[in-house]
């Protein structure tokens, strides 16, 4: 038998086959297995593999047989019923202390599940996300393990071998018992979805309000770039707007139709929320915008029935306006990453996960898509106060929002004022407020719950339930 291999690895699709490189890259001999057996074979006798310590197995029993003790198992297939026919196959050849690793976007309760079905077999859970797409998997992604602290003190030197490194810390950290990197993950795709959208609205406002060229839009958001608001969404979508069509001559976003699809993680990442209790309005409402642009023929029906204000040409100081759009990206920005670490929050005191939120800011500060100098404040925030509530809180962000928050609403006045749709930016100012506003509405909500089914209503003036009789006395 040949040299026995550090690690094995089952699924060898796009993100497998990167991983398995980097994997090997650091020295690490590396087992591979997928199920089409033609895939093993021409992977492990790809130029990229080649003079790599890859091994092919045609088998999950060869696999097995090929892994030192006790064994690890990344599984990088396709989320869902393939995770737990893997496990099946799998868990019977495998011994008491073995790892299991799934690497793919999994549910998080199905990683709680999971993990205590393999417990009950003796063997190790890790369910981890892993971002950065297939860039990352080659080069360094964010890690996000969860599972046992045992079993992370075993994979965790591969797993921060092999992330993304910045200031020389490795974007990796164990973040909590079972689901706990699987529901970090889906936050983080959450958070993603809102940043892509409110970047998304700011361009169009350039676009259809001040009617900005792309040429100079690109420059806007390079110098942007060098700023509070230096992260890599900024950074591609300047180089976005500085591409032209070779077909046409035309600028790219011009040739590109206005309907976006996404593949699910952005609606875990609302009902998240929704069962924690969590409002994350502006997470949902990236998701929502998506849902709206996908029905793209219908919008344009209705385009011809349904009239917003007269449409006026803008004739004000272009300049002040680029300049409070920045303002308001990064106050929008700064509440919906208070929001999505508002749900992890609740969602560590709920499942009790050890996540350190901190820590989480500082392992996506690199290899994966929300990576940004803002996440060091993060990191500063909770090195401030561990226990902080809410990331507006905190004096940074606090002063922040207290000052953009002129600009923002502006922008989000504006918006309204000319029919311009802003559903990402107006929710986090909506949130703001909301958040700020000591006695809120639901005076009414209650007297209405009570009214029409009897719920009863608390009172300002003393505890308990109470119940009026409010028709007819
Ligand atoms: P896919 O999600 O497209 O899955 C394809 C892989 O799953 C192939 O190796 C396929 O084997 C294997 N597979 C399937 Br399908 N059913 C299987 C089964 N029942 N048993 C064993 N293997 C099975 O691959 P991917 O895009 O590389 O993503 C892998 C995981 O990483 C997914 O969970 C994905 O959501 C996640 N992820 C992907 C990205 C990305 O940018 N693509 C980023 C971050 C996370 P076959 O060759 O025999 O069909």
């Amino acid at each position: 038998m040949s040299e026995q291999a550090e690690i094995g690895l089952v699924g060898l699709a796009v993100m497998g086959q990167n991983l398995a490189l980097n994997i090997a890259d650091h020295g690490y001999r590396i087992a591979v297995f997928n199920r089409t057996t033609a895939t093993t074979h021409s992977f492990v006798g790809s130029e990229a593999a080649k003079g790599r310590p890859v091994l092919a197995c045609e088998t999950p029993d060869e696999l097995v047989a090929n892994l030192k003790r006790p064994r690890s198992i990344i599984l990088m297939v396709k989320a869902g019923e393939p995770v737990d026919q893997q496990i099946s196959a799998l868990s019977p050849l495998l011994q008491e202390g073995d790892i299991l690793i799934d690497g793919g976007n999994s549910h998080f309760r199905d990683t709680i599940r999971r993990d205590r079905e393999l417990a009950d077999k003796g063997l190790q859970f890790i369910g981890t996300g892993i971002s950065g797409g297939e860039e990352g998997a080659r080069n360094g992604p964010s890690i996000m393990p969860g599972g046992s602290e045992a079993a992370y003190d075993r994979v965790g030197g591969i797993f921060e071998a092999i992330a993304a490194q910045v200031d020389g810390e490795p974007c990796c950290t164990h973040i909590g018992a079972d689901g706990a990197g699987h529901f970090v993950k889906t936050i983080h795709n959450g958070i993603e979805y809102a940043d892509m959208q409110m970047i998304a609205e700011v361009y169009f406002i350039m676009k259809s309000l001040l009617g900005i060229s792309h040429a100079e839009m690109a420059d806007v958001f390079s110098a942007w770039n060098q700023g509070d608001l230096d992260s890599y969404l900024i950074e591609i979508t300047a180089d976005i707007l500085g591409q032209t069509d070779e077909e046409t001559g035309r600028p790219m976003l011009e040739v590109i139709l206005d309907r976006a699809g996404q593949k699910g993680t952005g609606q875990w990442s609302t009902a998240a929320a929704l069962e924690l209790g969590i409002a994350a309005p502006t997470i949902a409402e990236a998701v929502f915008a998506r849902n709206i642009s996908a029905i793209k023929e219908e919008r344009v029906a209705a385009a011809e029935v349904l009239k917003g204000p007269a449409e006026t040409a803008f004739t004000g100081d272009k300049a002040s306006i680029v300049d409070a759009l920045r303002d308001a990206l990064l106050a929008s920005k700064i509440c919906a990453y208070a929001q999505g670490f508002a749900v992890m929050q609740a969602a560590k005191e709920e499942f009790g996960w050890s996540t350190d939120l901190g820590r989480v800011s500082m392992i996506w500060r690199g290899g994966c898509i929300i990576r940004a100098r803002f996440l060091n404040r993060i990191k500063e925030a909770y090195d401030r106060d561990p226990d902080l509530k809410n990331l507006l809180l905190d004096p940074y962000f606090k002063d922040f929002v207290e000052r953009g928050q002129t600009a923002w609403r502006r922008i989000v006045a504006m918006a309204a004022e000319r029919g311009i749709p802003v559903p990402a930016l107006s929710s986090a100012l909506s949130y703001y407020d909301a958040y700020r506003t000591g006695r809120v509405w639901a005076d009414m909500i209650q007297a209405q719950r009570d009214y029409f089914g009897a719920h009863t209503f608390e009172r300002v003036d003393k505890p308990g339930a109470f119940h009026r009789g409010w028709a007819g006395g």
